[in-house]
């Protein structure tokens, strides 16, 4: 009935486990990864106030004092959306994801391999931070072109991006070399979890991939006489979507194998948790063109068809739902909870861990249902562009990951330290003062974006001022300049609890502090004979990404070959 516990799996003679040497120096690297990753959170959250005010009317951009740092909204704007968006969330996932496997497996790693690539991709991050902060890329989190950055800038997240698929090599080939040494087993639930995400990122990242090093490092460095606008936002699309899969699922990891076990439940199926990362893999990708449904000369007969393949792609998410609303119930019943919802008053809602994820999967609820407005072609155009995106995104991206991140937190540092939590309390309030502040902030961008408000628009500085003036947007422009405040707080009120916990002494054995694993109601059982026709036929991951490919080739194939059959040399534009 038991999942298997981190380090149960016994090391065999072709497969070394995990010694002491290699266990301190894996905790200092997943450390430096999640404080990186956290340190960029930090000055990329710090812009958000102003990104606010803007929509709440109030102009901050143009205060003389702010100029001399930071030139002007939209490079504020890119700031904020690359260090949140990119570069928090792949240093994050990038320690996570290669901790969580290795001690599922008990395997040991290189970690000379494993160092060189927190290095490469640090030394990529600083490279594209020198035009960012010297306003020479100012060109948004997007980058689309004909906006043209700096070379740097390309330069520096193309090689950022690779290292994020060295770390995936890594952990795939750990993973091979355990399925090697352990013939017929099934493979563990966390970590059949952190393969399929890392293999659904390889197929996602060739667009970008592509777009960035065949497309527009060239094109910066002025070797081609121009770049095809619409086929770079393709490709940035074939990975602009499923990358925000990859910052979603690694939480998804968290509310499956761990969130459980904090609530003082178990984990509802093993079965089902791999059914939904199955289909993540194969169905993450091929659904690019519900960004691009405004886009011309793209045959909507094939946007219909990425319509369709999104809403499938909600399916996993919805299977999650059913999954992690079950196991909190479980665990609240366990706990006395009693009545059709009145279970929920028994949630342990004094950890601020276990907090900061429900709480995170609430505002997902609302998060995910604006995913499906999106991606309708009959709704899209109401929305598109609108205030309503960044919305929609900051309770997907800016909760369900980052708050469960915050959460995962505040047991990942002592388990990794020995440090203990600097006062509980505060963390547990930064928590809801962050869930409010997002809540607040997409209620009123919502609203906004409903009354035709754009996105990435210097609103409280338009010439237009009259055309604002008259839809009426006092309340939700009110609502959306004091959330802004709201979250100007919770972030000092976490950054004071993981500093002074990071800074304290430490005073526990970390092993003291476990990974939360859950045991599961209904197991996958350890070997393949014994298991479940969908245990059996989730398996085989390699072969679901191949399958995963083609369809991307079937659905992209056709999309993209009259864009190079036409291609056209724009030149780029310096517009700030
Ligand atoms: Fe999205 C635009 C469609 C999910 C992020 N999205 C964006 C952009 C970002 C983003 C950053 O189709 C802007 C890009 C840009 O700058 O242009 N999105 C979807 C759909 C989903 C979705 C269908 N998005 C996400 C996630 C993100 C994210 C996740 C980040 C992490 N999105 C779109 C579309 C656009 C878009 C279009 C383009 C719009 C345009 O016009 O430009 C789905 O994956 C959502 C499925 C989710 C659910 C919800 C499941 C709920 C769960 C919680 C359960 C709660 C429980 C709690 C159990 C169906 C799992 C119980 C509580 C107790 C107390 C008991
Ligand atoms: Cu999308």
């Amino acid at each position: 009935m038991t999942t298997a516990l981190p380090s149960q799996s016994a090391p065999s003679a072709a497969l070394p486990g995990l010694d002491a040497a290699t266990l301190s120096s894996l905790k200092k690297l997943t450390q430096y990864y999640a404080v990186t990753a956290f340190v960029a959170l930090m000055i990329g959250v710090l812009l958000g106030p102003l990104q606010a005010l803007n929509y709440g009317g109030v102009n901050v951009y143009d205060y003389p004092l702010l100029k001399v740092l930071i030139k002007s909204y939209y490079q504020g704007l890119t700031l904020h959306g690359v260090l949140n968006a990119l570069v928090f969330t792949q240093f994050f996932i990038s320690g996570w994801m290669l901790y969580l496997p290795v001690r599922d497996l008990n395997v040991r790693p290189n970690m000379r391999f494993a160092w060189f690539t927190y290095l490469t991709m640090t030394a990529g991050l600083l490279t594209a931070a020198v035009p960012l902060l010297t306003n020479n890329a100012t060109v948004l989190y997007t980058f689309y072109p004909p906006l043209e950055g700096s070379p740097v800038f390309y330069i520096g997240a193309a090689v950022m991006v690779a290292a994020s698929l060295l770390v995936a090599g890594q952990v795939v080939w750990l993973w091979l070399a355990w399925k090697r040494a352990h013939p017929g087993r099934v493979t563990p639930v966390v970590t059949y979890m952190s393969v399929a995400t890392w293999l659904m990122w390889v197929v996602a990242a060739l667009g970008l991939v592509v777009e960035v090093v065949v497309m527009l490092i060239p094109w910066s460095l002025g070797l081609t006489r121009g770049v095809d606008p619409l086929l770079a936002r393709t490709l940035f699309w074939w990975t602009g979507h499923p990358i925000v899969y990859f910052w979603l699922l690694p939480a998804y990891i968290s509310w499956y194998a761990f969130l459980p076990r904090q609530a003082g439940g178990r984990m509802a199926s093993e079965g089902l948790t791999r059914l939904a990362f199955a289909m993540f893999l194969v169905f993450s990708v091929p659904v690019g063109l519900h960004h691009q449904y405004a886009d011309p000369n793209v045959q909507n007969s094939w946007k219909i068809i990425h319509m369709f393949l999104t809403f499938l792609v909600a399916v996993p998410s919805l299977l999650t739902a059913f999954s992690a609303a079950a196991s909190l119930e479980d665990a609240a019943r366990a706990r006395g909870g009693r009545g059709l919802i009145g279970w929920v008053r028994r949630l342990p809602w004094g950890n601020a861990s276990m907090t900061a994820q429900v709480l995170a999967m609430i505002s997902f609820i609302f998060g995910g249902a604006g995913g499906i407005v999106n991606a309708s072609m009959a709704f899209s155009p109401v929305i598109h562009n609108t205030a309503w995106i960044p919305g929609h995104f900051h309770i997907t991206v800016g909760t369900a990951t980052t708050l469960t991140f915050m959460g995962v937190m505040f047991w990942l540092v002592p388990h990794l330290t020995g440090k203990r939590l600097a006062s509980p309390r505060t963390a547990l309030a930064s928590v809801w003062w962050w869930f409010t502040g997002m809540m607040l902030f997409a209620l009123g961008m919502h609203w906004q974006g409903l009354a035709g408000v754009p996105r990435r628009a210097q609103v409280s500085a338009s010439a237009q001022q009259a055309v604002y003036d008259a839809m009426h947007l006092g309340v939700p422009k009110a609502i959306t300049a004091a959330s802004g405040i709201v979250l100007f707080v919770a972030a000092i009120l976490f950054y004071a609890v993981l500093w002074r916990t990071l800074l304290s002494r430490r005073v526990d054995d970390p092993e003291s502090t476990p990974i939360p694993t859950s045991e599961a109601i209904s197991a996958a059982g350890e070997t393949l004979a014994g298991a479940s026709p969908l245990v059996r036929r989730t398996e085989p991951l390699l072969a679901l990404t191949f399958v995963a490919l083609v369809l991307v080739i079937l659905v992209y194939g056709p999309v993209i070959a009259p864009m190079l059959a036409n291609y056209q040399f724009i030149p780029g534009q310096r517009l700030w």
